[in-house]
């Protein structure tokens, strides 16, 4: 849950560099303070937060926060290497809000890396055992792992890897965990660049779902099996797995589970 700071300050560094985005494949990645997805800021309706940027890159780049409402023209605004700029907006409404480079081609930006969450507690948010969140991004693998992702790729929405949290497949090898009765609160956040995102957990029904500002689901009889996700939507799901297992998470569109946005809870 959000602290009590009321103001929140960060630095943050754009840095090209190159990282393993996969098994046996290292690129060129570009970051936010050296981590795909960049961090991720909480807080409270009313908050304030200051960020100043800095790009240590060798072009142009900027940021784009979705959790505060402001004029894009200079706080948006591309930055040549070397150059920095503060960047303050306050949250007045709650989500879970994605934040991105705004830099043309935006899709090659994201998909490079660009990409993090700022989560805004709703006033009423529950407590829970357990809380995760899964930010869905996508790569475009080129024949220059250098060059980074390959624009064309990009363009065709054709990826190689579809991923939670930067890397495909890493719950599966490193997996989540939980205890029996625990209630799980997963935010979700499908930072895109171009594709949709069907967030299933196997085995479970979420019996309260929260999209897009809105509880969508909460008490009642009923219950859900997806949290429908485009690209910089987000929300949350609740859930209370029973009995001991191994929960896959999952984008229930398979073939982008199979590419990679697939994990495993462990419940033990
Ligand atoms: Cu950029």
């Amino acid at each position: 849950q959000a602290s009590d700071d009321s103001v929140h300050r960060l630095d943050l560094l754009v840095e090209e560099t190159e990282k393993e985005v996969a098994p046996g494949r290292t690129q060129t990645v570009w970051t936010f303070n050296g981590q795909t997805p960049g961090p991720v800021l909480r807080g409270k309706i009313g908050d304030t937060f200051i960020i100043t940027l800095k790009n240590e890159g060798s072009m142009g780049h900027s940021i784009d926060f979705h959790a505060g409402d402001r004029s894009p023209d200079d706080v948006m605004r591309t930055i040549e290497p070397g150059e920095s700029l503060t960047y303050e907006f306050t949250a007045n409404r709650s989500g879970i809000w994605m934040y991105h480079c705004s830099t043309s081609p935006m899709s090659l930006h994201i998909a490079n890396g660009m990409f993090g969450a700022v989560i805004i507690d709703p006033p009423d948010l529950d407590r829970v055992d357990r809380e995760y969140i899964m930010i869905q991004g996508e790569q475009y693998w080129g024949s220059d792992p250098e060059a980074g992702n390959d624009p064309d790729a990009v363009n065709r929405a054709d990826p190689s890897v579809v991923t939670f949290n930067g890397y495909p497949f890493q719950y599966e090898h490193a997996p989540l965990s939980a205890q029996p009765d625990e209630r799980i609160r997963i935010w979700v956040l499908n930072a895109g660049p171009n594709l949709p995102l069907s967030f299933h957990v196997v085995g479970t029904q979420f019996d309260t779902v929260w999209n897009e500002g809105s509880y969508v689901l909460k008490g009642g009889s009923g219950g859900a099996q997806v949290l429908p996700l485009l690209p910089a939507e987000g929300g949350f799901v609740e859930f209370v797995p029973t009995a001991a297992g191994h929960y896959t998470i999952v984008n229930h569109m398979m073939s982008y589970a199979e590419r990679g946005a697939r994990g495993t809870l462990e419940v033990e």
